[in-house]
Formats: C-alpha cells, sequence, structure tokens
C-alpha cells in the first residue's frame, strides 16, 4: 500500500524524558496494531532511530495516550508506552512519572479539561499502574504557562512547575509495596530491597557490587561486568516481585546507592534498566526514598533519612538531585506511605502529524 498516514502527535519534554502524546481516538484500538504504529512512528528497532521520532535512547523514546476519563476519581486516563529502541517492543508494564508531567498540560490543550483561572489541578489515572496523580498546572488567564523559574536536575533553564501529587501507589506493578514479603532479601549474594512505591526497583549497596555509586553514566554503561552482574539480579528479582520472567521488561529498574556526597538523602545510580539513567525517574525516585524510610531496608546505614511524619528526601544522581516528599503513618505492619509529591516541569514542543507507512495502519 502506497503513502502514509497521518496521525495527530504532540512532542513534549515531561521533566527530564521526551515523548509523543497521542489521544487514544487517533491511534488504532487493537493494541498489537497501535504497537507496529508506535514502533514506526518512533523509528524502531534501530539504535539511531533514524526513520523515526525517537531520539535513540530509553528517555526519549517515550510515548504518552492520553483520553477523557470514565472514572469518577478521575478526568482523563493516561497510558504509557516505552518503544524499547534496539527491539521491535513496546513495553506497557511501567508507568512513567517523567512523561506524566506532560499529559496535565497535554489534555488541558486537547480540550480534555477545562483550564481554571490561575492554576488546573488534573486528576490522571495512571492505567498501566492502576493508579492515580493530581496534576496542579500553571493556567493563568485559563492557559497553560511554561514560562516559570522551577528549575529541575538534568533540564536547562527554567520553567513553569507541575506539581505531581501521588495516591495509593504502593504495589502499583507488584501488588504490594515490598513484594516479596521482605524488606531485604539477599540476591547473588547481594543484600537488595525489591520495592514498588509507583515503580518497581531493586534497591542494593553499590559497594556489594564492587563500584562506588559515584561512576559517571558513561562509565557504568562502558562496565560490561558491572552490567552483568546487576541483571543477573535483576532476572532474579523479576519473578520474586510477581512481575514474571522479566527479560524482555523494562521493570524493575535497579538502583546502586551510597551515601549522599551533596547532603541530600542517599547517592543513586540507576539501570533502566539496561542504560545508566543520567538523572533518576519520578517513580524510580519515590520508590527509592521509600525504601530510604522503611527499617530493615539494603538502606540501612548508608541513607540519612530525617526525622518526623512528613519526609523531604534528596535522592542524588548523576546530574543532581530529585527532591521526594513523603507523608507517612505508622500503621499495624509497620511504616506506611499516604502520599507522595515532587515538582516537575514540561514544555510542549512540536504540534503535528506523525507520518506512518500506511501499510503499518491505514488510519482505518
Ligand atoms: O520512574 C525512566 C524517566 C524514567 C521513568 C525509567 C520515570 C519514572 O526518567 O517515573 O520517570 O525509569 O525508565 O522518564
Amino acid at each position: 500500500m502506497a503513502g502514509q498516514t497521518k496521525i495527530p502527535c504532540v512532542m513534549m519534554r515531561g521533566g527530564t524524558s521526551k515523548g509523543a502524546y497521542f489521544l487514544a481516538r487517533d491511534l488504532p484500538a487493537d493494541a498489537a496494531v497501535r504497537d507496529r504504529v508506535l514502533l514506526a512512528a518512533m523509528g524502531s528497532p534501530d539504535a539511531r532511530q533514524i526513520d523515526g521520532m525517537g531520539g535513540a535512547h530509553p528517555l526519549t523514546s517515550k510515548v504518552a495516550i492520553v483520553s477523557k476519563s470514565q472514572r469518577a476519581d478521575a478526568d482523563i486516563d493516561y497510558l504509557f508506552a516505552q518503544v524499547v529502541v534496539n527491539e521491535p517492543k513496546v513495553d506497557v508494564s511501567p508507568a512513567c512519572g517523567n512523561i506524566l508531567a506532560g499529559v496535565g498540560p497535554f489534555a488541558i490543550e486537547a480540550g480534555l479539561v477545562k483550564p481554571a483561572a490561575g492554576e488546573t489541578r488534573v486528576r490522571i489515572y495512571m492505567v498501566n499502574t492502576k493508579s492515580l496523580c493530581t496534576a496542579t498546572v500553571k493556567t493563568p488567564g485559563g492557559e497553560v504557562s511554561y514560562e516559570g523559574e522551577t528549575r529541575i536536575a538534568g533540564v536547562p533553564g527554567t520553567a513553569a512547575p507541575i506539581l505531581l501529587d501521588f495516591e495509593g501507589i504502593a504495589g502499583s506493578s507488584c501488588g504490594a509495596l515490598l513484594p516479596t514479603g521482605n524488606a531485604r532479601d539477599t540476591i547473588e549474594g547481594v543484600p537488595v530491597t525489591c520495592i514498588d512505591n509507583g515503580m518497581p526497583v531493586v534497591v542494593f549497596a553499590a559497594k556489594d557490587v564492587g563500584r562506588t555509586g559515584y561512576e559517571t553514566p558513561a562509565a557504568l554503561n562502558a562496565d560490561m561486568e558491572a552490567k552483568a552482574r546487576i541483571e543477573a539480579i535483576r532476572l532474579r528479582a523479576g519473578p520474586m516481585m510477581k512481575l514474571g520472567d522479566v527479560t524482555k521488561k523494562v521493570v524493575p529498574k535497579m538502583t546502586l546507592i551510597a551515601p549522599a556526597r551533596e547532603g541530600g538523602a542517599v547517592a543513586t545510580r540507576t539501570f533502566i534498566p539496561h542504560v545508566c539513567h543520567e538523572a533518576i525517574g519520578v517513580l524510580g525516585a519515590v520508590s527509592v526514598a521509600t525504601a530510604c524510610v522503611l527499617p530493615g531496608s539494603a538502606t540501612e546505614g548508608i541513607a540519612a533519612v530525617p526525622a518526623g511524619t512528613t519526609k523531604v528526601l534528596s535522592v542524588e544522581h548523576p546530574t543532581g538531585e530529585f527532591t521526594v516528599q513523603l507523608e507517612t503513618v505508622q500503621g499495624a505492619g509497620g511504616i506506611e506511605i499516604r502520599r507522595a509529591a515532587l515538582l516537575r516541569t514540561a514544555r510542549r514542543l512540536f504540534d503535528g502529524n506523525v507520518l506512518v507507512p500506511r501499510g503499518v495502519w491505514d488510519g482505518g
């Protein structure tokens, strides 16, 4: 079939990631056809994604699919898709908190949410993890404003703040905050905490895999021995975390920790899961911060945790830090996390159509 199908698409920076934002109604309803369209749109599989819009890195090969929600507790539904760069694979198992930062502004500008004067609260149902987030977006005069004074590590300049407020994200993918039932397990001889507070993550001391935890992402990406060891732990952790065989999944993420060096709570290096993040993911940071406040976790003796029930933790990463605020309560079975809040920024970068060969999808 000759020719190409035009699909309305907005490219946005969401936090420290970048991706293609679509309205669900503009994409095929059938998941298999939709995934073929997303692969073609982003240019996967190909290391350079030269024949598509993807940026040849996991952080720039992401997709948000947005629609009006039918739920009473949400305004919109957000389905996240990770388009794998080098393989013909689209993974919808995790959510992405960075791309989430762009979802509120996108929904307002698409007419799915009516803006208020000043700021607009957008209640977002994260379809991947069946959990909720409220995003507060600056809308002076009833229009989204991207300009402001908020700086986030990993993004040049400043922009308008977008407050992301999460509730009830514990066990979002694994069914429990501590899916193995333990605050600490030993896998391949390494003490680890398997945790899911919005993102399944395996947290362990960098020193236990013979690294400092202060290496650059480039050094870790070139460190084949460390990567093989970390992947062996990940493949064992997957089934223990009720994620099944994770060979072809982008979860769990793998976070090496060390004592903070910039006055924060903990220093991190995170594999997502095969490339070392230049910073850290949003929900990834929430899960790591949560591990830090749990007694007996693999962070004990490494993380510096503030006192009080509202804990503000600065998670250090290769390009700065990520501040996470956790509301904790002492439940019958130990500490529970009621709420996690943090700030991101986003920007609409491009508004137009992406084109895919008609042989991939004829638009019907
Ligand atoms: O953890 C990277 C990112 C992410 C995901 C990844 C994210 C999150 O930086 O919520 O934001 O872990 O693949 O976009």
